[in-house]
């Protein structure tokens, strides 16, 4: 005679595996709620360190980048300081000139709406938010030249708005950087 009542200890095992499997999950989701409550807890306490804000209305006319301090410049490490604007539609400087294998801190941000910020064949990707500064750095191991095309979507004209990144050589870019206190490369 075949029968298919579930024998007892049948019975019993897998309420055993169940009640197993229900403390496995549970036990997950709380240590998520844990994870989620620390994480939410910490930033409330911490905020960011380094958000650093500049009034879009007074870019030009007060403040690190005021149309004379944009572009390049040596700083007392030896390591570079580059300065550069995105406006509608347009970078500045439109030509970003770096030397070859130096530590390089890029500072940026928007005169008007939101740009993007993208340096071709290299990680360096970020937006431009007016109000705010954009700090990359990067470090380019070989001279040549890179397209930077605004990658956000900015307003009719934002097809047209791209600049360049010009890596030359360590000792000719310190050789320029004697005689300018700022340097880009706009007209090269
Ligand atoms: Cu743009």
């Amino acid at each position: 005679m075949t029968h298919h009542e579930p024998s007892h200890e049948g019975v019993e095992r897998a309420e055993r595996i169940e009640r197993r499997w229900a403390t496995l999950s549970t036990a997950i989701v709380a240590l998520l709620v844990v994870m989620a409550a620390f994480a939410g807890i910490h930033q409330a306490t911490m905020p960011q360190a380094h958000v650093e804000t500049a009034d879009p209305r007074t870019l030009h006319i007060a403040g690190e980048f005021v149309e004379s301090n944009l572009g390049s410049a040596v700083e007392p490490d030896g390591s570079i300081l580059v300065r550069a604007i995105g406006q509608q539609y347009s970078f500045t400087p439109a030509c970003i000139l770096v030397p070859a294998g130096t530590p390089i801190t890029i500072r940026a941000t928007s005169a008007d709406v939101v740009h993007g910020f993208l340096i071709d064949g290299t990680n360096v990707n970020t937006m431009l938010v007016p109000g705010y500064v954009s700090v990359i750095s990067a470090r380019f191991e070989n001279p040549g030249d890179h397209h930077m095309p605004c990658h956000e979507f900015c307003g009719t004209g934002h097809e047209g708005m791209w600049g360049r990144v010009k890596v030359i050589d360590k000792a000719a870019f310190q050789k320029l950087a004697a005689n300018h206190r700022r340097l880009s490369c706009v007209d090269q």
